[in-house]
């Protein structure tokens, strides 16, 4: 190992450290990991192609504690590799130390760790949901929060574990029929307000059939015939997706085309839910592990809980 390399390892595990305390990093030191983040995503495809085992997590949104608990729960990096399908920030108290600590990692071990794009994940959602306002808190100025935004527009869109297992945040896209499409977009910029790249961020499965608006404003409602002719076409085993609440943590739906994914235990400090996590074995078999909120050092105040807003 190069001595460069060697500080930088340092450096990133006494970031790591220094987080997982749930210290929020220095300005300069998000400026760093930003510039490296930045450089990996912007080698990474709009799909990323993901070896098994890994283990597929949903919706984190900003609630610190409960990340590292889902850590504990399944099990360290580098051990484990992990495939995170977005909406890191908003909502939660510590989307600063969520985002730094999910960078650190990536940095760190970036063939261990696989980190989508959610549709909180740009500069119009994470201005009005609480990142940005947490990012005034603790920084006093805007600086950190534009460094973020900056590095959400390089996050790849989807992910597929051995050709088999296709993974985004949202869902389908009546515009996009296989991967190559997928392959093909301009992917980094802001979050458009429609288009392919913002259905996949945004839309979600339901139970009528083809597509249908959606009452969030962007992405689709698409049926079973929808995705199982997605699932089809493109030789897949399953489709995962994140981006809405379920109580026991995942939901099957669309006769197992399916899978919902939300690791945010009692969403927003009060829906009372549990948060799972799917683990893919090296035969893609796969099971779930559920977990309940992280035991709270600190109290979060009744005006920082948010309410939770099911449509986002
Ligand atoms: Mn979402």
């Amino acid at each position: 190992m190069t001595t460069s390399l060697m500080k930088e390892t340092r450096i990133l595990d006494n970031f790591i450290e220094s987080l997982k305390q749930k210290n929020a990093l220095p300005e300069d030191d998000i400026r760093f990991l930003c510039n490296k983040a930045k450089e990996i995503f912007s080698e990474e495809e709009n799909i990323v192609n993901v070896p098994a085992p890994v283990t597929i997590c949903g919706d984190v949104h900003g609630q610190f504690q409960d990340l590292v608990e889902l850590f504990r729960i399944g099990g360290d990096l580098p051990e484990t590799n992990y495939l995170f399908m977005g909406d890191y920030i908003d909502r939660g108290y510590y989307s600063v130390e969520t985002i730094s600590l999910l960078l650190a990692f990536k940095i760190r071990y970036k063939d261990r760790i696989t980190i989508l794009r959610g549709n909180h994940e740009c500069k119009q959602v994470s201005q009005v949901y609480g990142f940005y306002d947490e990012c005034i808190r603790k920084y006093q100025n805007p600086n950190v929060w534009k460094m973020f935004c900056d590095v959400f527009d390089y996050m790849p869109l989807t992910a597929l574990v051995e050709d088999q297992i296709f993974c985004t945040h949202g869902g389908l896209s009546p515009s996009i029929d296989t991967l190559d499409q997928i392959k093909s977009l301009d992917r980094i910029q802001e979050t458009p307000h429609e288009g392919p790249m913002t259905d996949l961020l945004w839309s979600d499965p339901d139970d009528r059939c083809g597509w249908g608006i959606s009452i969030r404003g962007a992405g689709y409602h698409f049926g079973q015939d929808i995705s199982e002719q997605w699932n089809h076409a493109n030789g897949l085993k399953l489709t995962a997706r994140a981006h809405q609440l379920v109580m026991n943590g995942y939901t099957w739906t669309h006769d197992r085309n399916i899978v919902t994914i939300f690791s945010a235990p009692n969403y927003c400090y009060r829906c009372g839910n549990d948060a799972a996590i799917m683990e893919i074995n090296e035969h893609l078999r796969y099971s779930f592990l559920q977990f309940e909120p992280a035991p709270q050092t600190e109290k979060i105040p009744e005006s920082e809980k948010r309410t939770p807003d099911y449509f986002l």
